[in-house]
C-alpha cells in the first residue's frame, strides 16, 4: 500500500489535473508577460499575447526558450520579482560560458520542498527516517533540495554534503541512516568502499536511496541495490526548474512521476520543434506554472525522453517520464554513428564490469577514434598479457555489437579512474580541440 505526501494532489484524476494546469497556465502567462521584459519581447516577436493562451491546448503557441536565453538574460533578465522578495539563488555547474542562475522566493522554496518530500515518501520514507544527504550543498541544487524535502517531511536530516567518504560511512553506521540521497555514481562508490572495509549489505541501516542528477542505467541500479542492500529510486530535476523533485520514482520503479500540479511537460522533436504525441521519443520541455521569482515557459531541457500515462500500481496519476535516454546535446556522433554514453555503460555492466569507465573520443587522420577505459575488478587482474588481451577483445566485440562501431578497449587497474563526489566525468571529447562542435 502506497503512502503519499499530498495524497489528494498526487492521486487526482487526470482530467482534473489538466483543468488545474490550464487555469494556472493562463494566469502564469499573464504574470510572466507583465513582469519579464525578456519574455514579453519573445512573445511579441512571435505575435502571441497573453489573451491568446486560454488553456493547455494553446501552450504550443508560446515561444520555446533554451539555456542560451538564460545565458543571454544573465543575471537578472528573467527575474519576475523584486530582488528583495527573493530569498535564495542556485546555479548550474556549467563550465563553459556564463552560468545559469535561478532565483527563489520563499513560496518557490516551499513548493520545491513539497516536491522533494513527495519523492522521499514515494521511496518509502516517513518522519521516522534518518535521511542522509550526500548531494553537494552550495550552489548545486541537490543538497538543498533534498534537505528541504526531508525537513518538511519531518525526517531526522543529516546534511552531509558530498565527499569525505570515511566520514559518510562512520555517520551512516553510527547514526543509523535509513535513506541515502546522492548521485548514483557516488552511491556506487560508497557501496564499493563499504565492501572494501569489510561491511556486508545487511550491516548498514539503509533501506532506500534517492539517486539522480546524472544518467544511470538499470544495471547500475541493480548493482547499487545489491551492494547497499536497499531499493534505489530515481529522481529528476534541473536548476532552471528549481532543482531535484520535478519528477520522482515510486515503488514500481518504472519511470518518474512528474509533479504535474507545478510543471507541464511536453515532448518535442528537437530539430523541428514540433510537439509530439504522448509516447513519442523526443526532447522534454517544461513549463513551470507556479514559480514566482524565476518563471519558465516552454523550457527546452535537452533531455531525450518518453512520457507515459499508463496506470501506475502506486495510485499516482501524474504522467511518468522514462529515465532520460541521453541529451539531445550529449549524444556523440562517432564515425557517423549516434552514440550515448549510457549504451556503453550498459554493455560494461552486462559483461560484469563495474560502472567505472571513461570514454575518450578523438579524431586522428580525419577519422574518429573511440577509446574506452574500463576498470577491472581485483579478481580479473592477470599478469599474463594473453589473458588481458583476450578480455579486452571480448569487451570490444560486445561494444561493437551494441554500437556498430569498433572501440579500442583498455582494461585498467582497479581504482585508477578518478572518482567523483558529484557527477562523474564519463566522456572526454578531444575533437573539441579541433573546433568541432560535438
Ligand atoms: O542535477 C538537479 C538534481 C539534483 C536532480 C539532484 C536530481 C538529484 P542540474 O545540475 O541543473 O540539476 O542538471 C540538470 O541533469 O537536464 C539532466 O540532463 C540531468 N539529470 C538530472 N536528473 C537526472 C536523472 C540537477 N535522474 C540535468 N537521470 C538534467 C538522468 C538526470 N539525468
Amino acid at each position: 500500500m502506497s503512502n503519499y505526501f499530498q495524497k489528494e494532489i498526487e492521486t487526482m484524476p487526470v482530467e482534473q489535473i489538466k483543468e488545474m494546469q490550464s487555469e494556472k497556465l493562463v494566469k502564469q502567462v499573464k504574470y510572466v508577460y507583465d513582469n519579464v521584459k525578456y519574455y514579453r519581447d519573445l512573445m511579441d516577436k512571435k505575435g502571441v499575447k497573453p489573451e491568446d493562451i486560454k488553456g493547455l491546448e494553446d501552450l504550443h503557441k508560446l515561444p520555446l526558450i533554451s539555456k542560451n536565453d538564460l545565458r543571454e538574460a544573465y543575471p537578472y533578465g528573467l527575474l519576475a520579482k523584486d530582488l528583495k522578495d527573493c530569498v535564495r539563488i542556485h546555479s548550474t555547474s556549467g563550465t563553459t560560458g556564463k552560468r545559469v542562475v535561478a532565483f527563489y522566493t520563499q513560496h518557490d522554496i516551499d513548493l520545491w520542498d513539497d516536491c522533494c518530500a513527495r519523492a522521499i515518501v514515494a521511496a518509502g520514507g516517513s518522519d521516522e527516517d534518518v535521511c542522509h544527504i550526500a548531494y553537494g550543498f552550495g550552489l548545486f541544487t541537490g543538497g538543498a533540495g533534498l534537505n528541504g524535502g526531508s525537513h518538511k517531511l519531518g525526517c531526522l536530516t543529516l546534511p552531509m554534503s558530498s565527499g569525505n567518504t570515511d566520514r559518510q560511512i562512520q555517520f551512516m553506521m553510527d547514526l543509523k541512516s535509513t535513506i541515502l540521497c546522492c548521485t548514483p555514481s557516488y552511491a556506487a562508490y560508497i557501496g564499493e568502499t563499504l565492501k572494501e572495509k569489510g561491511y556486508k549489505p545487511e550491516d548498514n541501516h539503509l533501506k532506500a536511496g534517492i539517486f539522480g542528477a546524472e544518467a544511470w542505467t538499470e544495471e547500475m541500479r541493480k548493482d547499487i541495490e545489491k551492494n547497499l542492500g536497499i531499493k534505489a529510486y530515481d529522481i529528476y530535476g534541473l536548476t532552471e526548474t528549481s532543482g531535484p523533485g520535478v519528477a520522482f520514482e515510486c515503488e514500481e520503479q518504472t519511470g518518474m512521476h512528474i509533479n504535474e500540479d507545478h510543471f507541464i511537460a511536453e515532448i518535442i522533436d528537437p530539430d523541428t520543434e514540433e510537439v509530439l504525441p504522448l509516447g513519442s521519443k523526443g526532447e522534454l520541455v517544461f513549463t513551470a506554472i507556479d514559480k514566482e521569482a524565476f518563471p519558465l515557459l516552454r523550457y527546452r531541457t535537452r533531455d531525450i525522453c518518453v512520457l507515459s500515462r499508463e496506470k501506475c500500481s502506486c495510485g499516482r496519476t501524474f504522467v511518468k517520464m522514462c529515465k532520460p535516454m541521453g541529451r539531445s546535446d550529449d549524444m556523440m556522433i562517432i564515425k557517423g554513428v549516434n552514440v550515448f554514453p549510457s549504451q556503453i555503460e550498459a554493455v560494461l555492466l552486462n559483461e560484469g564490469y563495474a560502472p567505472n569507465y571513461q570514454i575518450v573520443v578523438d579524431r586522428v587522420n580525419n577519422s574518429d577514434t573511440l577509446d574506452v577505459y574500463v576498470e577491472m575488478h581485483e579478481s580479473d587482474f592477470s599478469d599474463k598479457v594473453k589473458d588481458m588481451t583476450k578480455k579486452e577483445k571480448s569487451l570490444q566485440g560486445a561494444i561493437k555489437t551494441m554500437l556498430g562501431i569498433n572501440p579500442k578497449v583498455h582494461l585498467v587497474a582497479p581504482k585508477s579512474i578518478q572518482r567523483s563526489e558529484g557527477k562523474a566525468v564519463r566522456v572526454i571529447d578531444k575533437r573539441r580541440r579541433l573546433g568541432i562542435n560535438v
